[in-house]
């Protein structure tokens, strides 16, 4: 007989990176996890690990970000002890070119979660996904939860509206709220394909099956703060289930470039000289850039006892194996 579970989540985002780690490693403690995605005329597609179809403790919900009475039915139906907000309109660079539609996702998508659960009056624990992208790259310090922000993006600027939504509801209505800012984080073979990394990986594989022979990159130089996205969603189940809410930094405290990530991939892959391949096209540099990101995770380390556990090189390893086993 399968026990009813004792704890439920939102997942909002689901089929994302994140929210499909987050459904996996919720459903493995026995939370019943609510997987929220939108409607969509062809079908669903889960993202999520091999057996998520057939898991027991994940019900696939419709509701959307902009509409907050579907937000208020879902948790009067769900009545879950937590609430993780992955979805977001997560690309930067297009949120160069969609910066309304960007803004109502990634801010007022925040304000509908918050204000559903407020107006339900059940104790829900929120934690919206936050970014690095908040601090606009300004100092190669690394940032913490109190350098100023400074986004140089639609996307920045729609997130910290969100991230503020947060501390403004922990506040005025003493909510149980809490942000994740996090650094770049990716999963093997999960990761989205247009992020660089995953883009790197999978033009690889490309490469090495003879279907490709160039990849084309934007700024080559700047640099970021890479960890593994399973070791930053369990950062996010440790903010939940923390005392308090609260803001804070997930990252690695080392900072690589994109270029370092193409030499190691490639290397590792058995190419040689990634100059051999990749070429800079401008189509792909940004408005603004932002050169350099490097976190300090000494606060979630000193008072949740989390660390990332993947190292930079490990993670390009792991992202190109994925993709050559493809
Ligand atoms: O992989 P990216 O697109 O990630 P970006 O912009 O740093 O954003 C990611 O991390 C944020 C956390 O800091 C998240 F909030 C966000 O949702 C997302 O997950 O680009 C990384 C860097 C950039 O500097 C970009 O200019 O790579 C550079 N880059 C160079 N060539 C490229 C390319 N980026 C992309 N996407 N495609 C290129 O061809």
């Amino acid at each position: 007989m399968v026990e009813t579970p004792k704890r439920s989540a939102v997942v909002t985002g689901c089929t994302g990176q994140d929210g499909s780690l987050l459904v996996d490693q919720l459903t493995a403690k026995g939370i019943k996890v609510y997987g929220v995605i939108r409607r969509s005329s062809r079908g669903l597609d889960l993202g999520c690990s091999a057996d998520q179809e057939g898991n027991p403790l994940l019900e696939v919900v419709e509701a959307d970000l902009l509409d907050s009475s579907s937000l208020l039915s879902l948790v009067k139906k769900a009545r879950p002890d937590y609430f993780y907000n992955c979805a977001a309109q997560s690309h930067v660079q297009t949120s160069f070119e969609q910066p309304s539609y960007t803004f109502q996702v990634n801010a007022l998508g925040v304000i509908n979660c918050l204000e559903a659960i407020r107006q339900s009056g059940i104790f829900t624990r929120f934690l919206t996904c936050s970014t690095s992208e908040m601090y606009g790259g300004i100092s190669d310090e690394p940032a913490n939860e109190e350098t100023p922000f400074h986004p140089r993006s639609p996307y920045g600027v729609a997130k910290l509206a969100g991230f503020w939504a947060v501390v403004q509801y922990r506040e005025s209505y003493k909510m149980f709220a809490s942000n994740s800012i996090c650094f770049n984080h990716e999963q093997p073979g999960r990761r989205g394909p247009n992020f660089v990394t995953r883009k790197i990986t999978l033009a690889i594989a490309a490469i090495k099956a003879g279907q490709q022979d160039k990849l084309f990159l934007g700024n080559l130089s700047a640099r970021r703060d890479w960890g593994l996205a399973e070791d930053y969603t369990e950062g996010m189940i440790r903010i939940m289930e923390a005392a308090h809410p609260d803001d804070y930094v997930l990252a690695t405290g080392e900072t690589h470039s994109v270029r370092e990530f193409c030499e190691i991939a490639f290397e590792y892959a058995g190419l040689g000289d990634y100059k051999k391949y990749v070429e800079v096209d401008p189509l792909f540099f940004r408005p603004a850039e932002v050169h350099v990101l490097i976190g300090d995770y000494s606060k979630i380390k000193r008072e949740l006892g989390w660390e990332p556990r993947t190292k930079f090189v490990e993670l390009v390893h792991r992202m190109v194996d994925a993709d050559l086993s493809k």
